[in-house]
């Protein structure tokens, strides 16, 4: 086993100048290489709470099947798409995001990753392969992270996910170039999907070439993340945070709309999500009398709970901070 030394003090997030560092997955291959990679790892959830994978794995093949598939679904007429709506709790949805008036310029498909009857029928071949490369490539990671952090059961943050009954979504974003002949050049609302942090434990998102997403650290501007479709860009979500007692932090992140004159931007996003009757509090590992557990135990669905009844933009994880 390889691991990386254990590193308690963050450093600063304000004092270094801002890029999401990339982490080369093909490091693993070598002895000294898997120790630098794990020690990036564990500095990137530490400092961003989201890094970029190239050299992931992931076939090619798997991402253009199901992003030509997405394109295909989105090009179809409205009334089409609206047959396979509305998005609560799974489906296709337009401009509403969740149940408390959150608004966006997009539309997108909301799929259980595990429960085939929420895929559209002639979707789920592409969905399956996507979802089985894609969480193999997020434990594989959690892996690496536990390792890191020193825990001698690597498996504890990826069983969650790994779970038959594992809660994991797939999203399907589609941006279309924004109209501004409907919103003129003034319109202030130019978001495409609000701030907000991804409530699961990890989230791999891949987009095509069309920019849009950015992140902001605590008090800090917003910073755009360059699109890469061949890589994946992994963001901590705030389950993972709790587990890790807060030593990870949940990234801050939001999608512009696509001011791109032609193309469509889209995004797919595995959210890796422990079963609803996980108890999420943070690992053993990671508290001490010195450092004392942050949150209040609570199950995922408890957390989904809050989720339904916040806007997008709250932070939920205060409701389950310890005072
Ligand atoms: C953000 C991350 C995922 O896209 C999502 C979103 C969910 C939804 O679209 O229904 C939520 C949002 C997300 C968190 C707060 C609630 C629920 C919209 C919203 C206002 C699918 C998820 O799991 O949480």
């Amino acid at each position: 086993m390889v691991v990386a030394s254990p590193n308690p003090l963050k450093r600063s997030k304000k004092t270094k100048a801002f890029g999401v560092p990339t982490i080369d997955l093909s490091l693993k291959h070598d002895n000294h290489g898997e120790y630098c990679l794990i020690d990036q790892i564990v500095s990137a959830c530490e400092e961003y709470g989201i890094f970029k994978v190239v050299n992931h794995g992931v076939p090619f093949d798997t991402v253009a099947a199901l992003e030509r598939r997405g394109l295909d679904f989105f090009r179809q007429p409205d009334a089409t798409k609206h047959r396979a709506g509305p998005p609560n709790p799974f489906g296709y949805g337009s401009r509403t995001i969740g149940p408390n008036g959150d608004m966006g310029h997009l539309e997108y498909l909301l799929l259980h990753a595990n429960i085939p009857s929420t895929h559209p029928p002639n979707f789920s071949c592409e969905v399956n392969d996507y979802v089985g490369a894609v969480s193999e490539l997020a434990c594989e990671l959690l892996d690496l992270m536990a390792e890191g952090l020193w825990v001698p059961d690597k498996t504890v943050f990826s069983r969650l996910i790994r779970d038959v009954q594992s809660d994991s979504l797939l999203r399907l974003n589609h941006y279309p170039p924004f109209d501004w002949s409907l919103h003129g050049d003034r319109d202030p609302d130019r978001i495409g999907f609000g701030e907000h942090s991804d409530p699961q434990i990890l989230t791999i998102l891949r987009s095509n070439d069309v920019a849009g997403l950015q992140i902001s650290m605590p008090d800090g501007p917003w910073l755009p993340v360059p699109p890469d479709p061949n890589a994946f860009y992994v963001m901590v979500g705030d389950a993972l945070q709790v587990l890790t007692n807060g030593r990870f932090t949940s990234v801050k992140h939001r999608a512009m709309a696509n001011i791109s004159s032609s193309k469509s931007r889209m995004s797919i996003m595995f959210f890796g999500a422990p079963p609803l009757n996980a108890v999420i509090s943070p690992i053993k590992e990671m508290v001490s009398a010195l450092n004392p557990s942050l949150y209040t135990p609570f199950t995922w669905d408890e957390y989904k709970r809050a989720m339904r009844t916040s806007r997008l933009s709250d932070c939920r994880l205060n409701q389950f901070k310890r005072r």
